[in-house]
């Protein structure tokens, strides 16, 4: 059995990181059963040493405990880091669909890398003060910092300055635009009439970009609300790609906990 660690948050469903989902989307997508172990924000650090977890020590900055972590009760192995774990999950479980293909490990780092520039970053001013309202008390104490270093005001702040929040969303269009052409560009390489069929990024076939993608979909959507304008507005953008990308995920988008 594989245990998933994720971040608790005070929303149904408990689950907001882009990169857990993004995990959990692999997890369901290979049909590998898995539970969820939850741990609050500022048990992080102190719980994943505590329980002898990997460090993630590859993403930006200094190497911290990160979700999500896999633990593999079948094989012994613990990892950290949405693409090494599922790059651990393509090796480990053969019989699963690939979604790392061999050698297409820097194409994967290099998409992961334009979802977080275009995507995750160009919308997380507007979503990490909402993330705050979705904390309990102790971890917010530690993330009110954080939102200021992201936004310059409070995260209370944020919510009384309608116009600033325009301004994110605006830029925020321009990114997905971004990765839209990204997108356009990868079905017009593939060269397959087939290409032009399907909910997914590039055709009909889920690959490694639409898990990376979905993750940041579903983060945005869950912490947005259904009914709130930003995620609207969002629907539409480059003709309802994200929308149908979003939709079409949705049945491995489902938590084990
Ligand atoms: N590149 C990493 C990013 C992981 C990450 O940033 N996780 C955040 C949650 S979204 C986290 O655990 N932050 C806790 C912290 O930094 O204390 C991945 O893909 O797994």
């Amino acid at each position: 059995m594989i245990t998933l660690y994720d971040l608790e948050f005070t929303l149904p469903g408990k689950t907001v990181s882009p990169f857990v989902m993004k995990t959990r989307l692999a997890l369901n997508y290979k049909k590998l059963p898995h539970r969820t172990v939850w741990i609050k924000d500022h048990e992080l650090q102190a719980r994943a040493a505590e329980l002898g977890l990997p460090i993630n020590d590859i993403s930006d900055g200094a190497p911290r405990y990160k979700v999500p972590i896999i633990h593999d009760s079948s094989t012994g192995v613990s990892v950290s880091d949405s693409a090494r774990i599922i790059a651990y999950l393509d090796k480990t479980y053969p019989d699963t669909p690939t979604l790392i293909p061999a050698g297409t490990e820097a194409a994967a780092v290099a998409l992961d890398a334009a979802v977080l520039t275009n995507i995750i970053g160009s919308v997380f001013p507007a979503i990490a003060p909402r993330i705050g309202s979705l904390m309990d008390e102790k971890s917010l104490g530690v993330f009110r910092a954080r939102v200021v270093g992201i936004i310059g005001m409070k995260y209370e702040e944020f919510f009384e300055r309608p116009e600033f929040e325009r301004g994110i969303w605006e830029k925020a269009a321009v990114g997905f635009s971004v990765a839209d052409r990204i997108f356009e560009k990868a079905r017009l390489v593939k060269g397959d009439a087939s290409a032009d069929e399907g909910p997914f990024l590039t055709g009909k076939d889920i690959t490694y970009a639409d898990i990376s993608v979905g993750g940041a979909l579903i983060w945005a959507r869950r912490v947005l609300g259904d009914h709130e304008e930003p995620w609207e507005v969002l629907k539409g953008w480059n003709g309802g790609r994200w929308l149908k990308l979003y939709e079409a995920l949705q049945p491995y988008a489902v938590i084990h906990a």
